[in-house]
């Protein structure tokens, strides 16, 4: 039998005329999607990749915008066997030439305006297509399913082989590119769809980007495997998701959708009181935005907690109280554990340690990456996250901190070492050092204390923000950039982060 998602999908799909995807910002042709559409739509477009000689377990890269095609290029991918990379719209060039040439890809698809720029990088890391699309659904993969035939099954894969691969920084050296199977992602949504209680009556508001687990996997996939509708927006517009709340019944978000929604006042009990579920992960929702949350809707937001290779690994209650704070219970199939960082070992309840994961969600390692894989793994097959965690008395599971040098801002991770190293490579940089601050909107603020090599070698916040912005991907720039005669150090050397935190704590608030 096969296990490829999307045929787990289609042998659930009982209303084709149902609306799959519902696109307000898209244009008035292609606004609506039913289920039986997106059938067709996602056979042409794996139609379409065969043609160009996509074989099932080529990778087919993508960096688009978000757009109802840019989700029928990800099916249409699941049902050609090929593995799907999507990337941050906002990577660089210099970031995708390094993603294009580690993953190999058949096909790469860009927006219109960058093709050029893409050809030359494909060019220079041997990839053989280069295809568009654009926000507004044209281009020329659309071209291409358009005139391709719609009568594509699909093509048989088991739990193992890969569906997706996704691209984590990591504390040292390059991104990892996590490989993700069938079986990862079927499982995990199945698990999702039942612990929240999802049922084709859902209209799930979907603002988050669909290049990341969160909008990708976790919101859609569930909402496909349902059958539920989607209100499908190109980002998180503060009014155009007011404006759409009364219709749906699910929202999902990362922290700083729910301090923006608390920003408005037009924000109120009455504007989600048919509501029935809001989801948070990715970052640390505050117990206090949790309990302002709560008083001004009446709704407990459902935190969550999950990892780009491991898929959503505990989840506070659908019904039971949802505690500020924590991140609830494992999923079920899924066990989790907290160890001694050092040996693994299991820790009695209530002591902070590592958190180790392991179930049908893990992911199956990185990349062409196998020593690192096993250096992630302990021997007995649990996965070590580097977040640091502890269980209360009742169970319930809470991120206390991390033992990886990881900065999330606004839901994105940013690696303070790969921001050191651009600003380190800069001529007029001496030494860097990069720490997440408390920030109002983003939750961490990227900050950069940087020691230039000369006084007056004209190094300004915004010279630096500049030159970095063409290297770097705009989240992870920092959004401060202070200049210091010498960093902090211990007698070992070691730069100390943890006072930089503290001297320059206020200054985002
Ligand atoms: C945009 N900017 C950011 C961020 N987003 N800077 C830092 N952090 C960010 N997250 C930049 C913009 O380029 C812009 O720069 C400036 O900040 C202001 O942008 P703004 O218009 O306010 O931002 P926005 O376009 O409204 O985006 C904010 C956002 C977005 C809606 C919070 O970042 C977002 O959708 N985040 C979700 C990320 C996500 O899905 N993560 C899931 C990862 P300038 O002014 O210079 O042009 S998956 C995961 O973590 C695991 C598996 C899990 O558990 O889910
Ligand atoms: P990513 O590499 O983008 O998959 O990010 C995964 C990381 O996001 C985890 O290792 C955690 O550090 C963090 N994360 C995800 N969900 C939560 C949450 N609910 N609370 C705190 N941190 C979270």
């Amino acid at each position: 039998m096969t296990e490829n998602l999307y045929s787990v999908i289609q042998a659930r799909l009982a209303d084709t005329d149902k609306t799959f995807m519902e696109a307000p910002m898209a244009p008035p042709d292609r606004r609506l999607c039913s289920y039986g559409e997106l059938e067709t739509r996602s056979a042409r477009c794996a139609q379409a990749l065969v043609d160009l000689g996509v074989e099932p377990g080529d990778r087919v890269a993508a960096q688009v915008d978000k757009s109802p095609e840019a989700l029928i290029l990800y099916l249409g991918c699941l049902r050609a066997g090929a593995v799907y990379l999507p990337l941050n719209s906002g990577y660089t060039a210099a970031e995708i030439e390094y993603f294009l040439g580690d993953a190999g890809p058949k096909v790469a698809v860009c927006r219109p305006k960058v093709q050029e720029q893409f050809r030359a990088i494909a060019a220079s890391t041997g990839v053989p297509h280069v295809e568009t699309l654009a926000a507004d659904g044209s281009g020329s993969i659309a071209e291409k399913a358009a005139a391709a035939g719609r009568s594509f099954g699909v093509v048989e894969r088991s739990k193992d082989d890969l569906a997706a691969i996704l691209y984590t920084s990591g504390t040292t050296g390059r991104s990892k590119g996590a490989m993700l199977t069938h079986g990862n992602l079927t499982s995990n949504a199945e698990v999702l769809a039942g612990a929240w209680r999802f049922t084709s009556e859902d209209v799930l508001l979907h603002a988050l980007p669909i290049f990341h687990t969160h909008g990708l996997f976790v919101a859609t996939n569930v909402a496909l495997l349902t059958g539920s509708s989607m209100l499908f927006l190109p980002g998180f517009d503060l009014d155009e998701v007011l404006r759409l709340l009364p219709r749906a019944s699910v929202m999902m978000g990362v922290p700083t959708f729910y301090t923006r929604l608390l920003s408005s006042a037009a924000f109120d009990r009455e504007l989600v009181s048919h509501m029935r579920l809001f989801v948070s992960g990715s970052a640390p929702l505050s117990p206090e935005t949790h309990k302002e949350f709560e008083a001004r809707t009446g709704h407990a937001i459902l935190e969550r907690y999950g990892m780009t290779e491991t898929n959503m690994n505990s989840s506070n209650p659908y019904h039971g109280a949802r505690r500020p704070g924590t991140v609830g219970f494992a999923l079920p199939g899924v066990e989790i554990r907290v160890a001694n960082p050092e040996t693994g070992r299991p820790l009695e309840q209530g002591e902070v340690g590592v958190i180790e994961i392991r179930g049908p969600n893990v992911f199956k390692g990185y990349w062409r990456l196998p020593e690192k894989t096993a250096a992630e793994f302990r021997d007995d097959g649990f996965f070590i996250s580097g977040d640091l965690g502890r269980f209360d008395e009742q169970g319930y599971l809470s991120i206390v901190g991390r033992d990886k040098d990881l900065i999330i801002s606004g839901g994105y991770n940013v690696y303070p070492a790969e921001v050191e190293a651009a600003l380190d490579a800069l001529d007029e940089v001496a030494e860097s050092a990069v720490v997440g601050l408390p920030h109002a909107d983003f939750g961490e603020g990227v900050t950069a204390v940087v020691v230039p090599k000369k006084a007056d070698a004209g190094l300004s916040e915004q010279s630096v923000r500049e030159a970095l912005v063409e290297v770097l991907a705009k989240y992870k720039v920092p959004k401060r950039v202070l200049c210091v005669d010498s960093l902090p150090r211990n007698a070992m050397g070691k730069v100390q982060k943890k006072l930089l935190r503290e001297t320059y704590a206020d200054i985002y608030r």
